[in-house]
């Protein structure tokens, strides 16, 4: 019949359909090509014929049925696996790491873990806002560069006792440096021939040296953590080091731990600098909703300069506008799922075994027959009642036993920070920013910057003591 004819757009012989898709931005050329072709659509790409990209609400919900379909380590990640090996995010659910890691792992990202990290997520918030407060008020922040320090510095601090101090530095630490070109890398060759591929000598062996530069660093965390023992911190390395698989009583090896290691440097720091970023600038366009906010922080943090674990659990609008964030500009934009057997996705598009499909988050995220008609307004009010999220239209963390791990972190992390911001702060969109997303594997905001000016009656003088120590707490003395 005609309903199972699966649309593909022009091909140009042997390029196939990768001439229409913009080097420099991938996913948002699909996201157009969604547009035109519909919510299941094929592209020819070099070395990987019928590629299929879904985007719809009822395609979605079935590939995420789990009984018939798992996570595809498709060529994105398995380009990251020269650096992540099988770590958790690029391993096969089969591989007997994922699972060891998977049951060492989880109680150490549970809710109730976020409590144990909760002090060491405030210091680094507050560099931020100490920075920020020092600003004068015709200078610029640039928004990603210090979310990216933020979240690095915080994933360090957190998994690893490691401080990398971004905020003392005027650029990147090289360890961003190095990752950031092999994730660059990783995806500038989905996009070349196989033969172009084999002639980037250059390319290869700055990939090589990035790749050693990394190994060395968290080989170097690992060492010192093993040679100085255990002195009760509570962060990731010591469950690593420690844990014992609760099926089999294994540990894991060396060799997966520095992957982990690895994988959580990169996955714990990308998208929820990606995400504070857009939070910000979709506050900054949206006056109302920003007011709406202040009130919660002013209300929720009134005399606190830093925030308690319980009061970052409070601050439900903040948390709502991460959600909205994360529809309008989901920062891990796609993920891949398989067939397990033959079956039929949606009951009509017949798919062979290991067949796989992608799914467009963003174009999901604005699927009108699941969110109506505003698809594109910054409205976080769509999640004031959990309830009233439509089914498989939201999936900014993935799917099932394979979604993200450090969901609860990353939202932690995101409610203190934002909220503290504007606690503190005024936005003023000084540069007249114009939206312009860069694509690395994640999203970001291309160049955002915007002025802060610190806000009347906070609870620590903007400029003035260091923070905590007695005294500065100039509305205590008021
Ligand atoms: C998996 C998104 C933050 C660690 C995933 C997946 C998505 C995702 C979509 C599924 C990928 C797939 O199916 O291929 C996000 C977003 C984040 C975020 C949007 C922030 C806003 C974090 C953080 C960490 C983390 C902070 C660690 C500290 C992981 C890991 C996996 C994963 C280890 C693989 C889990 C498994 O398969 O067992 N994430 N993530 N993520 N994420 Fe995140
Ligand atoms: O669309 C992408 N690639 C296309 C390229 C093609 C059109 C030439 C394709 O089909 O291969 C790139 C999209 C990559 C999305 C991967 C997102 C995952 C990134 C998440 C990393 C951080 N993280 C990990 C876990 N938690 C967070």
């Amino acid at each position: 019949t005609q309903e199972n004819i699966i649309p593909q757009p022009k091909t140009f012989g042997p390029l196939g359909n990768l001439p229409l898709v913009d080097t420099k931005a991938p996913v948002q050329s699909l996201m157009k090509l969604a547009e035109e072709q519909g919510p299941i659509f094929k592209m020819d790409l070099p070395g990987r014929p019928g590629n299929l990209y879904i985007s719809g609400r009822e395609l979605v919900g079935d590939a995420c049925d789990e009984s018939r379909f798992e996570k595809n380590v498709w060529a994105p990640l398995q380009n990251v696996r020269s650096f992540a090996g099988d770590g958790l995010f690029t391993s096969w659910t089969e591989e007997p790491n994922w699972r060891k890691a998977h049951n060492i792992l989880m109680p150490s990202f549970s809710q109730r873990a976020m409590i144990g990290y909760h002090d060491m997520m405030v210091d680094i918030a507050m560099q931020l806002v100490q920075k920020w407060a020092r600003l004068n008020p015709d200078e610029f922040v640039e928004v990603p560069e210090d979310m990216t320090r933020l979240t690095l510095d915080t994933i360090g601090l957190c998994g690893f006792h490691y401080r990398f101090n971004s905020f003392y530095r005027e650029s990147n630490h090289p360890f961003v440096e190095a990752m950031t070109r092999s994730l660059d890398e990783a995806m500038s060759q989905l996009q070349r021939l196989g033969v172009q591929n084999k002639l980037m000598i250059g390319k290869k062996a700055q990939m090589r040296q990035d790749i050693d530069y990394m190994f060395s660093l968290v080989d170097k965390i690992v060492k010192e953590r093993r040679e100085r023992g255990d002195q009760g911190e509570n962060d990731l390395l010591n469950n690593m080091l420690s844990g014992e698989d609760s099926d089999t009583g294994d540990a894991l090896s060396d060799e997966n731990i520095r992957y982990q290691i690895i994988t959580f440097l990169i996955a714990g720091h990308e998208t929820t600098s990606g995400l504070l970023s857009f939070a910000l600038y979709f506050l900054l366009h949206n006056p109302d909703k920003l007011k709406k906010a202040q009130e919660e922080v002013d209300r929720i943090l009134s005399d606190s300069a830093a925030p308690t674990y319980k009061q970052v659990r409070e601050m439900k609008y903040i948390r709502m506008i991460l959600s909205e964030s994360l529809r309008l500009w989901p920062t891990a934009p796609a993920f891949s799922l398989r067939a397990k057997e033959d079956t039929l996705l949606a009951g009509r598009y017949p798919m062979k075994k290991d067949e796989a499909v992608n799914v467009l988050i963003p174009v999901l995220h604005r699927d009108k027959d699941a969110w109506g008609e505003d698809v594109e307004a910054f409205q976080p009010e769509r999640f004031e009642d959990p309830s009233k999220v439509p089914d498989d239209a939201y999936k900014p963390f993935g799917n099932g036993q394979r979604a993200c791990i450090g969901q609860q972190f990353a939202l932690h992390e995101a409610t203190l920070v934002l909220g503290v911001l504007l606690r503190h702060f005024e936005l003023v969109d000084g540069a007249n920013y114009e939206l312009k997303i860069k694509e690395t594997l994640t999203l970001k905001p291309d160049g955002f910057t915007m002025q802060v000016r610190p806000r009347a009656n906070t609870p620590m003088a903007p400029v003035g003591p260091v923070f905590g120590s007695p005294g500065s707490d100039v509305s205590a003395a008021a």
